[in-house]
């Protein structure tokens, strides 16, 4: 008989990760590295140690709770996600992902089963990017680039101070890398963060690839001033400049590349006042695209009409990259096991894209990577309203339990 998770003890569990950097609103607020993403990373590893599963992090922080096999030295299936969350997000995104592969260890464990493979259930640094992005997954894939780390998302010095909160080095964060002649493969449960499966009414989303995208920081010079006696037409507003670029982008975008999104989501002035022009203006701007091929055009169009929007200014820009990364295909052999053990399950599931970027796409190049998405209520994410029907994390717990079965049976069979 094919164990199941047990998802009151599950739910509880959810519950109690979700008081980690709890917000009013209701959801969670878990940036990479601050108190509360420390104390859920804690909280995972005394939880896996109390039911008697071995733990482990290693140099880039990943968090991890072991369920051996007979031979210690079998190879190892991943499952898991991330615990870290946007600012001011919700309590599922990572969150389940990281629980159900807990519970899964937990019902493989009660159940007595043997497998031909160590399980780990491991929970990544910095998925969501407040310090890089895919800081653990790249680690652990062997991907993390020195140039990467020079220009992350966050800032050099927020990586610095993060890293030291942890009592990471970055020296190391590179001996996280795993051969990948050791590992069986990852297995991520994810909320889908989008309204399709919600819209079709269909229980388990079998994922298919997963979106490629590119961040940059734009720095915006002009010219500042007295608010009052500066005239219009000599002006070289920074704040104008920097709404000309988040017009011009989703312009571009919507216009010419409708299957793709752009966003400018964080925008500050300086120096920031009531009654001065500002002179300085800061924005991050990332986009996404299934097709490497639709980045580059992307890339070339917006920062041809950027710099010519700025030249006719008398703006000054200064770009740089601070992530990037490629659309990722999944594995066909763990898509058809997916669907299989669902189809078993009685659970009525289809193929889609992810457009959030996940974990998943770093671990997709090195070792076969399979994901599984629940319905999001709403479509909403990176969100406090983001909820997700408990009764859909429990199908897909147990559709990510019933796919570790169905691998150890394959690997068995040979
Ligand atoms: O940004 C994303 O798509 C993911 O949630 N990190
Ligand atoms: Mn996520
Ligand atoms: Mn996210």
């Amino acid at each position: 008989m094919t164990p199941r998770v047990d998802g009151d003890r599950m739910r509880r569990d959810f519950d109690t990760l979700s008081s980690f950097g709890a917000t009013p609103e209701g959801g969670v607020s878990r940036p990479t590295f601050s108190e509360a993403h420390l104390a859920a990373r804690q909280w995972f590893l005394n939880r896996a140690k109390a039911e008697g599963l071995g733990t482990g992090v290693d140099s880039a922080g990943n968090h991890s709770a072991l369920l051996h096999a007979r031979n210690r030295n079998a190879s190892v299936l991943l499952l898991g996600s991330h615990l870290d969350s946007v600012p001011e997000g919700g309590r599922f995104d990572g969150a389940i992902g990281v629980v159900a592969a807990l519970h899964v260890l937990l019902a493989i464990k009660a159940a007595g089963i043997d497998l031909p493979f160590n399980l780990e259930a491991i929970d990544f640094t910095d998925e969501e990017g407040t310090l890089m992005g895919l800081l653990g997954s790249e680690a652990l894939a062997g991907t993390l680039t020195p140039e990467a780390l020079q220009s992350p998302r966050g800032g050099r010095d927020a990586l610095l101070a993060g890293l030291e909160r942890a009592a990471l080095r970055e020296d190391r964060l590179h001996e996280a890398r795993r051969d990948p002649a050791t590992l069986v493969g990852y297995l991520e449960l994810h909320i889908e963060q989008g309204q399709r499966l919600e819209r079709e009414r269909v229980q388990i989303g079998v994922v298919t690839r997963i979106v490629g995208s590119r961040s940059f920081r734009i720095v915006v010079r002009g010219l500042g001033g007295h608010a009052g006696t500066m005239p219009m037409d000599a002006r070289r507003d920074a704040a104008v400049a920097a709404a000309r670029i988040i017009l011009a982008a989703r312009e571009i975008v919507v216009r010419d590349f409708p299957d793709s999104v752009i966003t400018v989501g964080d925008l500050r002035l300086e120096p920031a006042a009531f009654n001065v022009v500002a002179g300085l203006a800061r924005l991050s701007l990332e986009f996404r695209s299934q097709h490497d091929a639709d980045l580059d055009a992307i890339e070339s169009a917006i920062f041809a009409r950027f710099h010519a929007d700025s030249q006719a200014d008398g703006i000054d820009l200064e770009v740089t990259q601070v992530a990037r990364w490629q659309p990722t295909v999944l594995d066909p052999s763990m898509i058809e096991a997916i669907e299989r053990v669902a189809g078993g399950l009685r659970l009525t599931t289809t193929r889609l894209p992810s457009s959030a970027g996940h974990d998943a796409q770093a671990l997709a190049p090195v070792i076969p990577t399979g994901m599984i998405f629940v319905p999001s209520i709403g479509g909403v994410s990176h969100d406090p309203r983001e909820e997700t029907a408990w009764e859909d994390v429990v199908n897909g717990a147990n559709v990510l339990l019933g796919t570790v079965i169905e691998l150890s049976r394959r690997r068995v069979m040979g």
